[in-house]
């Protein structure tokens, strides 16, 4: 079993980033030479020990397949798998454990509610209201809804500097409007969008809302109950946990009525050629053999967030981040994408006269790992007016020396490419 890093009710450890940096192996290695930045936790953030090591005991010691076998290692793992389903729900505060459904990923989590929830519940004509600078996770599953079903989208628009224009979401949604699917946070600007209040109109409107929280939970505490949403989706992969895991949190009565999204071993109650009955929520949305060591060491990520300041750590994060946008404003031909007063600890940006791909790649050369490109946001992208960004994204483990050594290295890099 995984031993929780701190036991429930215990203080977590005092924020201090250079301990911290010591739970991350990957962090202490070099790139072509030179010590690694890693400034793309918003792709994917770097796994703590106590993660690579909950992932290695269980396929080395306590690893079977779950809720099928009689025997003491599948009671164990199924004990295991089930434990992480519980530390999500204290993890995002939801009143039962049968909310949390485990998923391959947030794209996976979005597809299941399209499928299931769109197909049952949005007829043609019916609206669902996304936002300009929503990841294309969330969009795509409900085009493939809207082709199937004649359903409407409407796009919530963005102000220039990348907030989020409530009033115009307010005019936007009416009684068409059967859900609103909307990101917490941009993946490409960092904006932090007014969640609870979309979700207060939505609801008053009747909608549903269903909230990607890929980014925003990554920074800040989420309560799914405090949100006032009606879905919650996230991936394991950016939260410090393994790839191949994720989450659709959902009201019960939501889950109870919608049919399930796949067929398979472990979703059903019964079968007969005739008929089959589906198990109750959430096996009923987890078919075949689900990803039980993604779910353990999501479980061990959490286990480990809980260990340390958190609040500590998100104010690190904002600082690193005023920090990065005030030194990154000062390099000649640098435009910053993105600066919401509401914002997490991403920053996108471009370079006059440099492709972002190229600057991605003279920066690689100094040990600096940044995304560029659309970010799978390319309707974003559009509304900016360009085809690509430069995106510096941080987490705690992240340093002010870090942050210089992007800006030092993109004056280096001007050299080179101009
Ligand atoms: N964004 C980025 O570099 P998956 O691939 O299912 O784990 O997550 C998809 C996804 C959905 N919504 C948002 C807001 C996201 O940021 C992402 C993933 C990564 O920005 C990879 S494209």
């Amino acid at each position: 079993m995984n031993a929780p890093v701190r036991a429930a009710g215990t203080k977590p450890k005092a924020f201090d980033v250079a301990q911290v940096r010591a739970d991350f192996p990957i962090l202490a290695r070099q790139v072509h030479g030179k010590p690694l930045v890693y400034l793309d936790s918003a792709a994917s953030a770097q796994k703590p020990q106590a993660v690579i090591d909950a992932i290695s005991r269980t396929y080395g010691h306590e690893y079977a397949n779950v809720h099928r076998g009689a025997y003491y290692l599948s009671e164990m793992a199924t004990r295991a798998y089930e434990d992480a389903r519980e530390k999500v729900r204290l993890f995002i505060n939801a009143v039962s454990p049968s909310e949390v459904v485990f998923t391959k990923g947030a794209t996976e989590a979005i597809n299941l509610v399209a499928h299931s929830f769109g197909r049952a519940f949005i007829k043609a004509g019916d609206e669902i209201v996304l936002s300009a600078v929503e990841h294309h996770s969330n969009i795509v599953p409900w085009q493939l809804l809207r082709d199937a079903t004649g359903c409407v989208l409407t796009v919530a628009p963005m102000e220039p500097d990348g907030s989020f224009n409530l009033e115009a979401f307010a005019a936007i949604i009416g009684p068409k409007t059967k859900l609103v699917a909307i990101t917490h946070v941009s993946n490409v600007l960092g904006t932090i969008l007014p969640v609870r209040e979309i979700a207060a109109l939505a609801h008053a409107a009747g909608a549903k809302v269903l909230l990607d929280g890929c980014q925003g939970i990554v920074h800040q505490p989420v309560d799914v109950q405090d949100l006032g949403c009606d879905f919650y989706v996230f991936s394991g992969h950016k939260l410090y946990g393994p790839t191949g895991i994720g989450v659709l949190w959902a009201k019960a009565a939501l889950l109870d009525a919608m049919p399930p999204y796949q067929g398979g071993g472990d979703m059903i109650e019964s079968v007969s050629f005739a008929k089959t009955t589906w198990a109750p929520a959430p096996a009923k949305f987890e078919a075949g053999t689900p990803p039980i060591v993604g779910a353990i060491g999501l479980g061990a990520a959490i286990d480990y967030l809980n260990s340390i300041d958190r609040a500590a750590a998100n104010a690190h994060e904002e600082d690193l981040l005023r920090h990065a946008m005030t030194a990154l404003a000062q390099v000649p031909g640098v435009k910053l994408i993105g600066t919401a007063r509401h914002k997490a600890a991403v920053q996108s940006f471009v370079m006059e006269g440099a492709h972002p791909h190229d600057l991605a790649t003279v920066l690689d050369r100094s040990g600096v790992c940044v995304r560029a490109g659309h970010h799978c946001a390319q309707p974003l992208m559009d509304l900016l007016g360009v085809s690509a960004t430069t995106r510096a994204s941080f987490a705690f483990y992240n340093t002010h020396a870090e942050v210089d050594a992007l800006v030092a290295a993109l004056r280096r890099a001007q050299e080179v490419l101009l």
